[in-house]
């Protein structure tokens, strides 16, 4: 093994965090974890199964009369405590996250590690505002509503920004007053593991439970598990539709935040000479290239109009093909590998179908696996048309699909034209422009003249088959994590 640049958890071959203890496999059956920059093993970790969901599932439920009596802003301390010894730790906790999930330490893994914590302090600050309505009725009757948690909450998170999105469904759950089991994704568990070590003794015991395994074993035993009364999922539509199925019979409430195939939008406009630079950067931010790709926001989708194309290609290519490629632990690296050999063979395939239809390659191309890790580099294709799988299917990889167009009804029609609405980003400075793209097109959060990310307080979620609720802001959180609950006292009867 090369050189152990970071701390492993020692967790790490418990796996399950249950009840407030950690808890070895029934049957000693383990995952290894790899480091996809440098094709090696980590570690092993528990391979959970339904006995330790369970397990956890019934943890939970016994602690769930006592936390959701907590005032709120007690759950609240504690989650901004959390959030405290998260930024405490957060280098060592990035070193583990770039390990695991390939993501550079530079340009993703330090910003992932420092964002979960400021997701958990957002929620530790905003976990008093559950308020709820009242209704004037009259004389002697007084009506009112409150926010009540659902229960147990199961969460089944995905391996590309695990820590992320682990902070913002341990956030959301748990200042709505919800005990949460969570499943952490196969290939990437660990920096979720040093989060609850840095959570061990915080919260009542059940409060919080971790079972690492796989997805078919562990994930699919929480979905369909009775005593877990909502499922918060992100991953595939595929997966995605597989946990409504298992959560339907019980009429379990259900988060899905699932794939993408988001359009990116520019107008000739934005491409006037001083906007020039600042736009292929912001598209070449868009699509993710320093992730790899592996987002489901990735403004995979590139439209631009035909009149600024020739102008605006190269520098996005130039832009994006300056990305240092390598391993995700270089302090010098601004791209990382791809989680594991089978999503690179995924891309691949894609990429060598696009270049049969006859796409031309304005850079990159993914070559037969690279021997030192896996790791591609951005790719831009060009004469694509909107019908091929690349243009219609999500990648998740660095590959960027580009398409010329000449009007704004063509290319919202264009744009619409998949079965995914996650997001969406337009570049223009014509704000009518604007006004009409943005109720135009089919997505849960579009971005204008920016290609960034998430932000705690702004609620982030998908329309058509890219998933059901949204996360991120606190109305999302009493949306999905709490039901209203209406009540009548009539304080004079018979007056
Ligand atoms: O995702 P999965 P995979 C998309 C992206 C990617 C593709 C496949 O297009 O290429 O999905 O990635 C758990 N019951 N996204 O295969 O399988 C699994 O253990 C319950 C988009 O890794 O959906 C993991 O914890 N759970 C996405 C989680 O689901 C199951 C992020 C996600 O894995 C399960 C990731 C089952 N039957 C992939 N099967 C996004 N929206 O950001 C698997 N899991």
């Amino acid at each position: 093994m090369a050189l152990l640049d970071y701390k492993l958890p020692e967790a790490g071959l418990a796996g399950s965090y249950i009840d407030g203890a950690w808890h070895r496999p029934m049957d000693g059956r383990k995952l290894t974890i790899e480091n996809p920059s440098r094709r090696e093993p980590i570690c092993d970790v528990g391979r959970g199964t339904s006995v330790e969901i369970d397990l956890a599932v019934k943890a939970a439920r016994k602690a769930l009369p006592a936390w959701r009596a907590l005032p709120a802003s007690e759950r609240g301390k504690l989650l901004a405590e959390l959030g405290r010894r998260l930024e405490e730790n957060a280098e060592e906790v990035a070193r583990v996250l770039a390990a695991e999930s390939g993501n550079a330490i530079k340009t993703q893994s330090r910003g992932e590690a420092t964002g979960a914590a400021g997701v958990l302090k957002y929620y530790g600050g905003v976990a008093v505002e559950q308020k709820g309505e009242t209704l004037p009725l009259g004389p002697g009757v007084f009506s009112y509503s409150t926010r009540e948690p659902h229960g147990v909450v199961g969460s089944i998170i995905p391996w590309n920004s695990p820590l992320q999105l682990g902070s913002v469904k341990i956030s959301m759950a748990l200042a709505t007053g919800n005990c949460l089991v969570l499943k952490p994704a196969e290939d990437a568990p660990l920096a979720i593991l040093k989060l609850s070590e840095l959570a061990d003794g915080l919260f009542p015991p059940g409060v919080f439970n971790v079972v690492t395994g796989l997805g078919e074993e562990a994930g699919a035993a929480l979905a369909s598990h009775p005593g877990i009364d909502k499922v918060s999922f992100t991953g595939s539509s595929e997966v995605g539709k597989l946990i409504g199925h298992a959560t339907a019979d019980r009429i379990a409430k259900l988060t899905l935040e699932l794939g993408g195939k988001s359009p990116t939008i520019v107008f000739p406009d934005a491409v006037e000479d001083e906007r020039l630079d600042a736009t292929a950067q912001q598209v070449a931010n868009a699509m993710r290239f320093a992730r790899q790709g592996q987002s489901c926001t990735a403004g995979s989708r590139l439209f631009v109009h035909k009149d600024v194309w020739d102008v605006l290609m190269p520098r996005i290519a130039e832009k994006s093909a300056a990305l240092r490629v390598g391993d995700a632990l270089d302090p010098d690296v601004d791209m990382g590998a791809v989680v594991n050999s089978e999503r690179y063979s995924e891309i691949r395939a894609y990429v060598v179908e696009a270049a049969e239809q006859g796409a031309e390659f304005l850079i990159g191309g993914i070559p037969a696996e690279d021997p030192a890790g896996f790791n591609p580099v951005p790719t831009i294709i060009a004469g694509v048309d909107n019908t091929w799988r690349i243009a219609r299917e999500e990648v998740f990889g660095p590959v960027m699909a580009a398409i010329p167009f000449e009007s704004e009804a063509e290319v919202i029609e264009m744009a619409n034209d998949t079965h995914y609405g996650l997001a969406a980003f337009i570049f223009t400075h014509d704000f009518s422009r604007i006004t009409r793209l943005t109720r135009a097109i089919d997505a849960g959060w579009i971005q204008v003249n920016q290609g960034g990310g998430q932000i705690p307080g702004m609620s982030y979620g998908g329309t058509k088959q890219s998933g059901t609720g949204s996360e991120y802001s606190i109305e999302g959180a009493l949306e999905a994590y709490t039901y209203r609950k209406c009540v009548t006292v009539n304080v004079e009867p018979g007056a």
